[in-house]
């Protein structure tokens, strides 16, 4: 009990600290969708990577704390390469963008020379350097329509968001062998489970799960649509197949709903290595920064602008 009060004032310290440092740093604290709730709480903005990347590049402030992982950190400052940004745990990466290197890439595009080249946001800003264009689950499929007199499309790296997004475009893709670990854990039997608990319940999961496990949702979506979604719809509990994370703040937003994790295990633990102790000791120090060399970030900002001109 005592410790459990002493922790409880220990972690209000920590946030009076932070907020007190954050203006004297003119900084902004971003949170990503799937963060700790204590990291949540105390972000000045939470959603998708786009999201956060696109309040990044609006921002007065001089600082981004981004709590997340490592693309999104380099996306940010490709779209801000006058700001600093920062991450309180510089070693949280994405396994999933970790599965391709720009080499790799050049590869099959040698193989595939009049392809047009389609990459998710979770790569690092070397292979973006690579792309035509970029896409997040939010806008994979529009992003994959927009090419109809292309013949053929190369869509790195996660073979399950292509495989989803050629099932809904139609489209041939040519995929690479990535996938997120996390979401591969979420397996169709989980599903069935917590339908068969929850019969009223609707199902949304995330494009990158398994396709056994797509194929058993109502509604395939980003974090960001998910958001959406559970404010829109009729259903009064919903079963989710992402990150857990999504959940604390699924609830907070829905306080007369019921979400349900579809599986336990679908915890990032690269998302969940930024703490609100970090988020401090990175707004005392500075650092550590994340910052992309000025040749790769003028290549890598062309596909994402390119996006933002299709959707
Ligand atoms: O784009 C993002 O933020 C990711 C990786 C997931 C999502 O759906 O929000
Ligand atoms: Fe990467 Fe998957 Fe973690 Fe997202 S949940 S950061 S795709 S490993």
């Amino acid at each position: 009990m005592l410790t459990r009060v002493l922790g409880r004032i220990f972690k209000q310290d920590v946030a009076t600290k932070i907020k007190r440092l954050k203006k004297k740093r003119n900084a902004v604290i971003l949170a990503h969708n799937y963060q700790l709730p204590e990291v949540q709480d105390i972000a000045d903005y939470r959603g998708d990577s786009l999201e956060l990347s696109r309040i990044a590049a609006k921002t007065d402030a001089k600082v981004i704390v981004f709590c997340g992982v490592h693309f999104m950190a380099e996306t940010a400052s490709i779209l801000c390469p006058d700001k600093k940004v920062i991450m309180p745990d510089i070693n949280a990466g994405c396994p999933m963008a970790n599965m391709i290197t720009a080499a790799d890439l050049r590869r099959i595009k040698k193989e595939h020379p009049k392809a047009v080249v389609i990459g998710y946001v979770n790569t690092s800003a070397e292979v973006k350097a690579e792309l035509d264009v970029c896409c997040t689950s939010t806008n994979a499929v529009a992003v994959v329509n927009a090419f109809k007199d292309k013949e053929e499309i190369i869509f790195v790296p996660d073979k399950y968001l292509a495989d989803y997004v050629s099932k809904r475009t139609g489209r041939k893709l040519i995929s690479w062998n990535g996938f997120c670990p996390t979401h591969i854990k979420i397996l169709p039997e989980d599903i069935k489970r917590e339908k068969r608990f929850h019969p009223q319940a609707k199902v949304m999961v995330h494009p990158e799960c398994l396709p056994a496990v797509v194929a058993l949702a109502d509604a395939v979506l980003s974090t960001s649509q998910m958001s959406r979604f559970a404010k829109e719809t009729d259903a009064k509990e919903i079963i989710v197949g992402t990150e857990n994370g999504v959940i604390y703040r699924l609830k907070k937003d829905n306080p007369g709903k019921e979400f349900y994790p579809a599986s336990e295990a679908a915890v990032c633990p690269n998302m969940k290595r930024t703490t609100q102790e970090k988020i401090l000791w990175a707004l005392e120090e500075l650092k550590d920064e994340v910052r992309v060399s000025e040749t790769i970030r003028a290549r890598a900002r062309k596909p994402i602008d390119r996006m933002l001109e299709i959707i």
